[in-house]
């Protein structure tokens, strides 16, 4: 849904300035560094970019999800490094508090996220609990008016420069699936937290994950997201099902990114007297990633038009993931195969995009976890 089409355009527009002015331009300097420079994350900061999908009362643009789509394309076109920034604060990291926390905890942190003053994290995943998320070991005990946690949290978006996390953990020790874990807000420097050494990944330099540690850490129990025990596992799956139409949106704009690439090297590179692009074997690339581009764009545009239509969008989100970020996958990879040796080598930025575009299919749910997902859905709607 697009609430007023003028006011989106020029979000849009002045996206898409930022992108091709002061984001692309630093792209080799983000990769060399493995940082995104303070005055980028600051522009960020003062276009609102932070405030995305935040309520408009905590400070926020309050973007539909349809909205929220169209602008990760246009933040997309870009090394996701930069999309990274934003993604957990808009994302993951504060949505569980936006959809199943109290009054009181959203007006404690949501208008601080909006602005970006804060950096919200979204810490599941841990070193045996991967694609089974509901099996965490992490726990959270009741101790007077707080609970004391412990535990280890593995490759977790942005916990170097996080100040909250939204945290999954056991509160039922005897529970151990999916309804003894609980969601809660906490203060990252907090006692009992550390950070492990940053990973070393294989791409997306400029966008840090690390394990975090927690050691009888004390969370207030006022900061139980919707101070009920239990319903943790259902605010991550909701949580994680609108990230998953926000990463088919990235995917799509990364791949157009890439294609545009791709096409002007095409157009530009000669062989045998003329532009690779003449060549039909060249062209059926182009023509095969252009095909899918679309197909995805349209996916993702559906599956947030339907959500914001207050649909159930499991299947849907799902497949709208599986589907663009193996797209993206596909045309990274006739990427490198159109620019040919060049493709292979640092300077021409398509390698990057190419090992850049390879978490797509595994964080935020696994493509494998897509399928999982769709088939059950299936299988119970006819059943
Ligand atoms: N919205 C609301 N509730 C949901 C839901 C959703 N999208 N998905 C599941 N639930 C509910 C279920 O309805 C069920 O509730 P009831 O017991 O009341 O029926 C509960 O959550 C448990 O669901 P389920 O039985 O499907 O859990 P499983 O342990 O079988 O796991 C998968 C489901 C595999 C889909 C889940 O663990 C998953 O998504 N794993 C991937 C995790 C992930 O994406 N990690 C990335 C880390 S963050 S970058």
């Amino acid at each position: 849904m697009i609430r007023d089409q003028s006011t989106l355009d020029a979000l849009l527009d002045s996206v898409g300035r930022f992108v091709r002015e002061r984001l692309v331009p630093a792209e080799e300097e983000v990769a060399e560094t493995d940082s995104i420079p303070t005055a980028i994350v600051d522009e960020m900061r003062t276009l609102g970019l932070f405030g995305l999908t935040i309520p408009e009362t905590y400070g926020g643009l309050e973007l539909t999800m349809e909205e929220e789509a169209r602008v990760m394309i246009e933040l997309g076109k870009t090394s996701p490094a930069f999309r990274s920034v934003i993604g957990t604060t808009v994302g993951i990291g504060s949505q569980g508090i936006l959809i199943d926390g109290t009054d009181e905890q959203k007006a404690q942190y949501l208008p601080r996220m909006a602005s970006g003053e804060i950096v919200a994290s979204f810490a599941l995943t841990e070193p045996e609990a991967g694609s089974d998320a509901a099996s965490l070991r992490t726990t959270a005990v009741r101790d007077g008016d707080h609970y004391v946690v412990n535990g280890t949290k593995r490759f977790i978006t942005n916990a170097p420069q996080a100040d909250v996390f939204t945290l999954m953990a056991r509160t039922d020790p005897a529970d151990k699936g999916a309804s003894g874990v609980s969601a809660f807000i906490v203060d990252a420097r907090s006692s009992g937290i550390s950070l492990g050494r940053k990973d070393r990944k294989m791409g997306q330099r400029g966008a840090h994950t690390c394990d975090v540690i927690f050691e009888n850490c004390r969370v207030p129990a006022a900061n139980l997201i919707g101070l009920q025990e239990g319903r943790g596992f259902k605010t991550a799956m909701k949580v994680l099902e609108k990230g998953r139409i926000h990463i088919a949106a990235v995917c799509v704009g990364v791949a157009r990114r890439i294609l545009d690439d791709t096409l002007r090297y095409a157009m530009e590179r000669r062989q045998f007297g003329q532009p690779i692009a003449q060549f039909q074997l060249v062209q059926a690339m182009l023509a095969d990633s252009q095909t899918e581009v679309y197909a995805a764009e349209c996916m993702v545009i559906d599956a947030a038009r339907r959500r914001d239509d207050g649909l159930n969008v499991s299947t849907e989100a799902s497949c709208a993931k599986l589907f663009a970020s193996e797209m993206c996958g596909r045309v990274a990879d006739r990427g490198v195969q159109v620019f040919g040796g060049a493709g292979y080598i640092a300077d021409y930025g398509i390698e990057r995009f190419y090992r850049d575009v390879r978490l797509f299919r595994l964080y935020e749910g696994t493509s494998q976890i897509q399928q999982l997902v769709i088939a059950r859905n299936m299988i119970r709607a006819a059943g």
